[in-house]
């Protein structure tokens, strides 16, 4: 499949080029043309950092998420947009911050906002290029039925629009919540279901999308967001204990289950080499659930806060035609230039609404480690800019956040309670020295303190942000329900 060819070469239309630069001096520029690949992309649900053996577990393995980040493309810093469902999920499928498209949080089953129609996700851009599309597990991007995967680029669909602990058995506030509905396509096929089953049920799915597509002979794009380990955790009675580590383990040790099956299918298809196979978490570890809860140490805090446990996540790209074996990838990158990257691989020249990624070809063949964005920027709450990270380093502005530090920690189930309201004062890091951002600097590096505060002076002005009451010019709305 794969043609070395010189730098005169022309491409035809479905081809990707990738430039490796082969030397640094001279112009020995050559390309190399791969026939656009299958997609599959698993997302973990508060999955933190340090939760694959491959990134640091100590207490259980993950042996097959191990095995294709070895044969892979494996980044140590990749970013969430936002550390909450609905934000991230909403970049990773359209290339915009969340807060563009208008966006934030984790919505609940009444809300009247989702995904607008004008937007494109992933889905849409796949589907216009000629490829079969599917969803199973997670969505939450809005519950009403003009929001629904079927309506935004999703041939198939299975799973559940809302997260796993929005209903009845709510171990804080159960009244909250109505059943959670299950769905195939748009219709609900049940509620309250057996959450046991929920990976491999999503797992069986894919799989057998991925032969319908095989023996259509059609190429095929699968969004596969398991609803696990975001709490309540549940795992089939077969395969409780497997970890060695409590049920945490096991439903991790379930998900690299689900990641070994699928690379064992597409082996058996014939197809791994044009596959790419990219797995990725939505956030960091829920750390109030304490022992249903993941790790992302030595990174600070976690889900719902902008420190690195929340928004740095393992990230894990295999495509043996592009990516070569065993790369790793220390470049600052984002779900946010997931959206380009694929426009560039499927040649797709489309101009759409305005949007916030860049491609990262480049540094997922390791063709090149540039940076491609001079900056990425947290967002947080009601369109907070809490963060900026620039090179190897990190500003916080003056915000609040929250803690789980001297505070009980949760016990099977049952959360601990945050301390809330804890402030965050200017704070600069230089996590090549500092990951856990312990060190405020910010009086040592004026000079990057000013850099990365005109870095984000720029944001706030195309997205606006509340903390500095500043209103941006390129918001736009989300969907909303009486709309129509
Ligand atoms: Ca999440």
């Amino acid at each position: 499949m794969l043609t070395m060819q010189t730098c005169s070469s022309l491409l035809n239309k479905k081809a990707i080029f990738i430039y490796l630069f082969l030397s640094l001096t001279g112009c020995s520029e050559k390309t190399f043309r791969i026939a656009p690949p299958n997609v599959i992309i698993v997302l973990a649900d508060d999955l933190g950092y340090a939760d694959l053996s491959s990134y640091g577990a100590t207490n259980y393995r993950t042996p097959n998420l191990d095995k294709l980040a070895s044969k892979g493309a494996r980044f140590t810093n990749f970013y969430v947009n936002q550390p909450v469902c609905t934000a991230s999920r909403a970049a990773l499928l359209t290339g915009s911050y969340s807060n563009r498209i208008g966006l934030n949080g984790a919505l609940g089953p009444n809300s009247p906002i989702g995904i607008h129609e004008n937007e494109t996700t992933l889905g849409e851009l796949f589907q216009r290029n000629g490829y079969r599309t599917a969803h199973y597990g997670k969505w939450h991007l809005g519950n009403f039925p003009q929001f629904h995967p079927s309506k935004h680029g999703f041939d198939d669909y299975y799973g559940i629009p809302y997260s796993n602990d929005m209903w009845p058995f709510h171990p804080e506030n159960p009244e909250a919540w109505p059943d959670l509905p299950l769905y195939e396509n748009d219709t609900i096929v049940g509620y309250n279901t057996d959450q046991t089953r929920f990976t491999a049920e999503f797992t069986e799915r894919s799989i057998n999308f991925i032969e319908e597509s095989v023996r259509n002979n059609e190429p095929f794009f699968v969004y596969l967001a398991h609803p696990m380990p975001h709490v309540p955790l549940f795992i089939s009675e077969e395969k409780e204990g497997t970890s060695g580590a409590g049920l945490y383990g096991d439903v991790v040790r379930d998900i690299d289950w689900s990641i070994g099956a699928i690379a064992t299918k597409l082996e058996s298809l014939g197809i791994t080499e044009n596959t790419l196979l990219i797995f990725l978490s939505d956030n960091g570890p829920w750390l109030s659930y304490g022992n249903h809860a993941g790790s992302a140490l030595p990174l600070r805090e976690g889900k719902h806060t902008v420190f690195e446990g929340g928004v740095r996540v393992p990230f894990i790209a295999h495509w043996p035609a592009a990516i070569p074996s065993g790369l790793e990838a220390h470049t600052p990158a984002m779900t946010i230039d997931l959206f380009p990257t694929f426009k560039e691989i499927l040649n797709d020249h489309e101009v759409g609404l305005p949007i916030d990624g860049e491609s990262i070809l480049k540094l997922l063949t390791g063709a090149d480690t540039n940076a491609v964005q001079q900056a990425y920027y947290f967002y947080f709450r009601n369109n907070e800019l809490q963060a900026v990270r620039s090179q190897n380093w990190k500003l916080h502005f003056p915000h609040s956040y929250r803690t789980m530090d001297g505070q009980a920690p949760g016990l099977d189930g049952i959360p601990g309670r945050y301390n809330d309201d804890v402030a965050s004062e200017l704070a600069l890091y230089d996590l090549s020295d500092d990951v856990a951002e312990q060190f405020n600097i910010a009086d040592e590096y004026p000079e990057v303190v000013l850099r990365l505060s005109e870095l984000a002076n720029l944001k706030r002005e195309q997205l606006g942000d509340s903390l500095t009451d500043t209103m941006g010019s390129e918001n736009r709305e989300p969907g909303r329900i009486n709309e129509n």
